[in-house]
């Protein structure tokens, strides 16, 4: 009798009809000798082995550079399950217009089917899933960001429960590219791209989209979090979630170098949270990733030492950069940020030399390393525990050069959903479309809500009913700008600085006093010794502009609007506080 996971290898075979078939290990060797494979088919090229051990370039097609939102589908029975917030195709239609395109695609290509789990394979949250791809890069990648091989192959077992990712990057063509999901079946087929969040699908396609749904059957959440420990001097270490918009500073948080001595911050997790509540009655997180597909440019010595040091390391093999430029002089890999002074000799990310009159970045906005979670000096012990952490605090933040304030705490948990409801951010180049414009990302999570954001709003209310001891749920704004457009926070490493008065909340150290919003930190609450920031400015980054915020809450109401009577009727009495505490 078949397995389970040999019919499904049997059935990708017959749909995509590859020359041959490699079922990954997982192993060491195979990773060598799939980079090998790499580097002989121009997929990959060594960098500086002194520099970077065990690391390699990718520059992908030009137009595939990042995630394509109006090309991303959530395939449920009906469009209302989907919500405003998904782009919907009837499962049927949609599995039809799909196999079309599989059909025969990796005729003369190799099939990599790679058994995965996301989460230690030890933990009653982790999850089974197999991927299957016609792109080396992506097996590669795979192997860094998750548990591949024979512990998830054994996991599985004779088990039929687990998730389906069927992937081609097809001809990188535009036109024929999809990525459906399909949350009834535990399946998604994406076709067409071999960018991260299109096509390694354990990462946003099933540990977000797929993942939510499920928390919303089974009662749990998946989120688009970091998981970090905050150690201060005493020793106790408090644990914070934090969720940010695509390339809005999670990677940067979930490392960050705290300013003051005796702070440390250990790393669990820089882009996903799955999220339980524990017998005790206590949230409980973990990082279902293992490794980072983090945003090159802007991560530099002074900005993000850790990663910069993560990078080096190959204590888990390979690390892969893509889009990057080149810098000659050493094949070293170069983006804006990672030094002041711009190398002399570059190649830019499409293959050219770079001309730095031109204006142009020499690496790609979105350009991005993939790492191993392993290969992180700050790496946390409690990363591996099966049961997670316990959940102290939730950061939520976004991008935004106005209106929000650097730091307010919520009052409760209700009021911290109403609040991370209403995040506005500024789009960024993590996606393909127009950038710099406000738009609403509830939670960080309007691209990856696998359902009805007003459902998702609920599930969210219904989970702080389930928890004894709620956490204190934050806001954050590092990217407030002055009139001359300058960042007025110098954010990164002094955005400790933030988190320090969050643990002294926590902890109920000191006072905050209320206001139209929220509550804010007392006069010379927050920790600014040794950093050049005048006070007319610090006031400035935690006003809060009434007229803005009347704009803020028309825009929050058009957006709950969208959704009808699905928001449910505790946010919609938020918004109403909210409007009258403004005046209006
Ligand atoms: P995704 O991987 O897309 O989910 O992104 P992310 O949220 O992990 O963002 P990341 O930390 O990679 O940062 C994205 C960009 O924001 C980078 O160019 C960073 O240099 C920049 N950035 C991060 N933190 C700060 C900050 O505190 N202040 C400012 N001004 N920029 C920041
Ligand atoms: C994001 O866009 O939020 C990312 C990169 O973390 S991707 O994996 O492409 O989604
Ligand atoms: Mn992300």
């Amino acid at each position: 009798m078949a397995t389970p996971m040999e019919l499904f290898i049997r059935e990708m075979e017959e749909l995509t009809c590859p020359d041959s078939i490699h079922i990954m290990d997982g192993s060491d060797e195979e990773a060598r000798n799939l980079s090998e494979l790499a580097q002989k088919e121009k997929v990959l090229t060594k960098l500086n082995d002194k520099v970077y051990p065990d690391s390699y370039y990718h520059r992908s097609n030009p137009n595939d550079v990042a995630r394509t939102e109006h090309l991303t589908f959530v395939c449920t029975p009906t469009k209302e399950q989907a919500g405003p917030n998904n782009n919907w195709l009837d499962p049927a239609e949609a599995k039809t217009k799909m196999n079309a395109l599989f059909k025969d695609c990796m005729k003369g290509r190799t099939m990599y089917v790679i058994p995965f789990v996301m989460g230690n394979p030890k933990s009653k949250y982790a999850k089974n899933c197999i991927q299957v791809t016609d792109s080396v890069y992506v097996a590669l990648s795979m192997r860094i960001m998750s548990r591949v091989g024979k512990q998830a192959t054994e996991r599985i077992g004779n088990c039929a429960d687990f998730f389906k990712g069927i992937h081609s990057v097809g001809d990188v063509n535009p036109d024929r590219r999809f990525i459906m999901h399909f949350p009834q079946d535990n399946t998604v087929m994406s076709f067409g791209s071999g960018y991260g969040g299109n096509a390694l699908l354990g990462k946003k396609c099933y540990s977000l989209r797929i993942a939510s749904y499920l928390g919303y059957q089974e009662g749990w959440l998946a989120e688009h979090m970091i998981v970090i420990g905050v150690e201060a001097p005493d020793g106790k270490v408090t644990y914070f979630l934090g969720a940010f918009p695509s390339a809005c500073g999670k990677t940067n948080l979930a490392l960050l170098q705290p300013v003051f001595p005796g702070y440390k911050v250990w790393t669990l997790g820089d882009d996903i949270a799955w999220i339980n509540v524990g017998e005790d009655g206590q949230l409980y997180a973990i990082n279902p990733e293992a490794g980072m597909f983090g945003v090159a440019p802007g991560t530099g010595i002074k900005t993000n030492p850790v990663m910069v040091d993560t990078l080096k390391n190959d204590k888990f093999f390979p690390t892969l950069f893509t889009n990057t430029a080149i810098d000659n002089s050493d094949n070293t890999p170069w983006w804006e940020g990672l030094s002041d002074e711009t190398p002399a000799d570059l190649t830019d990310w499409q293959g050219q030399k770079y001309d730095k009159s031109s204006g142009k970045p020499a690496a790609h906005p979105n350009s991005r390393f993939t790492v191993s979670i392993y290969n992180c000096p700050a790496l946390s012990p409690e990363y591996d525990n099966p049961k997670g952490v316990p959940i102290s605090g939730i950061i939520f933040g976004g991008r935004r050069r106005n209106t929000i304030p650097l730091v307010y705490e919520c009052k409760d948990w209700e009021s911290g959903v109403f609040t991370a409801s209403i995040i506005g951010s500024e789009t960024t180049a993590a996606a393909g479309g127009t950038q710099g414009v406000v738009r609403r990302d509830p939670m960080a999570m309007l691209p990856f809500c696998g359902y009805n954001m007003g459902d998702y709003f609920k599930h969210w209310l219904s989970i702080g009913k389930k928890t004894s001891k709620q956490p204190k749920i934050f806001m954050v704004n590092w990217f407030r700008k002055d009139e001359n457009g300058n960042f007025m926070w110098p954010g990164f490493r002094d955005n400790s600085r933030i988190i320090k008065w969050m643990i002294e909340r926590i902890e109920g150290k000191t006072g905050a006093k209320e206001t139209e919003i929220g509550l804010m930190p007392e006069d010379n609450a927050l920790d600014t010794s040794g950093l050049t920031i005048s006070k007319e400015t610090m006031d400035k980054l935690l006003s809060i502009n009434k007229e803005d915020w009347k704009k803020e809450a028309s825009m929050i109401e058009e957006f709950y609007a969208k959704f009808g009577d699905t928001i449910p009727a505790e946010l919609k009495n938020k918004l109403a506080e909210l409007k009258k505490n403004l005046g209006i």
